[in-house]
């Protein structure tokens, strides 16, 4: 056969082979055979010693044509390949917008943390500051700014987890109020903050304790802040918190950081005061320490005691919770039961 009928040959079965490739690979392997460094035309090229010398113009001019031709049709397939895999990824991906969409699972706040951003932003709105104290706390400020040295009998009401001997989970707000009172700077204002947060004690639980809780520090330090000024502001709180109805009193107390010292107990949702198991028969629900700043704690902290005073509060935000909702076990909020959770979505705002 000579080298035209080749060509002729070639012409046709490179078509048919660039015509039957239906995907990338195959088309590369027919783009290599045909027009590659070391395919069919490259191999007449090579073999073109044999033609008369007359012939070897046209010849070239044939290869060159054919090459021309197999590239196009080469980058024409090629093309129509690509679309077809888009076509058929477009169709095998396609979403139908109108079907109805999958329903997430909202959760809801936590109903403690409902009740303590409401009170965050009743008292910014007074004017206090939000600090968060570590819940990981020294015994130097825990107990001891706090007017509670080692050996204080005191120490004893709130039976602690220890890490070391100086690192312990902390049992109430009250370092908070020491790490601020160090800082502040009262020649530019009064003090004025609240610290909320989770405190951990050796507790027994019951309906009414746990022994992780959250409370709610607070501290206002002036010249001439009065006992008065304390109790306003607690019954401001309650009345905020459980409306103007529900009944509130101070009892005396005691706590080495206050002096005097007061509890304050709101009456029970569950008897309306009449004594029942939730409240252990009393009729009151006690939900916050309070009391005028004690001297040692100021001095400890560096201020005059003779010039500034104050006074300073723990609110148990759980109680707060549970007087509020009308919760009858303080466990409830601990054990993640989403039936129980989910009911407090319409307080979130
Ligand atoms: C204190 O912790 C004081 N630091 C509060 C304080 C601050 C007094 C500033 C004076 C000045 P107490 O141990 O009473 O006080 O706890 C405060 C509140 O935390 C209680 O009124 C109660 O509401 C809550 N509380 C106490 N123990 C538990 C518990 N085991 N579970 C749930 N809530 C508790």
């Amino acid at each position: 056969m000579d080298l035209f009928d080749k060509l002729k040959e070639l012409h046709e079965q490179g078509l048919e082979e660039i015509k039957k490739a239906t995907d990338e690979q195959t088309l590369n392997k027919v783009r290599v055979e045909l027009v590659g460094r070391k395919g069919e035309l490259t191999k007449i090229l090579h073999s073109m010693r044999d033609v008369a010398p007359e012939n070897r113009r046209e010849v070239g001019q044939k290869v060159n044509e054919l090459r021309d031709l197999f590239n196009k049709q080469l980058d024409a397939t090629k093309a129509e390949i690509v679309k077809a895999v888009l076509v058929k990824k477009l169709e095998d991906e396609k979403i139908d917008v109108t079907l109805p969409g999958c329903e997430g699972h909202l959760g809801s706040k936590h109903p403690i943390n409902v009740i303590l951003d409401d009170l965050e932003s009743y008292f910014i709105g007074m004017g206090y500051k939000v600090v968060q104290g570590p819940e990981i706390e020294t015994d130097h400020y825990c107990f001891e700014m706090m007017n509670l040295p080692k050996d204080h009998p005191a120490r004893d009401m709130q039976a602690t987890f220890y890490i070391d001997s100086e690192d312990l989970l902390r049992t109430q707000t009250s370092g908070d109020q020491a790490r601020v009172l160090e800082k502040h700077d009262f020649s530019k204002s009064p003090l004025k903050m609240v610290g909320p947060g989770k405190v951990y004690r050796r507790d027994d639980d019951d309906a009414t304790h746990s022994h992780q809780f959250m409370q709610m520090e607070g501290l206002v330090v002036d010249k001439n802040v009065t006992m008065s000024d304390l109790k306003g502001t607690l019954e401001m709180i309650a009345k905020h918190v459980f409306g103007q109805d529900r009944a509130t009193r101070l009892r005396p107390s005691y706590f080495p950081f206050t002096e005097p010292s007061v509890e304050m107990d709101v009456s029970c949702f569950n008897c309306d005061g009449k004594g029942c198991p939730i409240c252990k028969y009393t009729g009151w629900i006690e939900v916050l320490g309070a009391g005028m700043v004690h001297p040692n704690v100021l001095e400890n902290a560096g201020i005059d005691s003779t010039v500034y005073g104050g006074f300073a509060f723990g609110l148990g935000l759980d109680r707060f919770a549970i007087l509020k909702y009308g919760i009858d076990d303080i466990r409830d909020f601990y054990t993640n039961d989403v039936r129980f959770l989910k009911q407090f979505r319409k307080e979130e705002n």
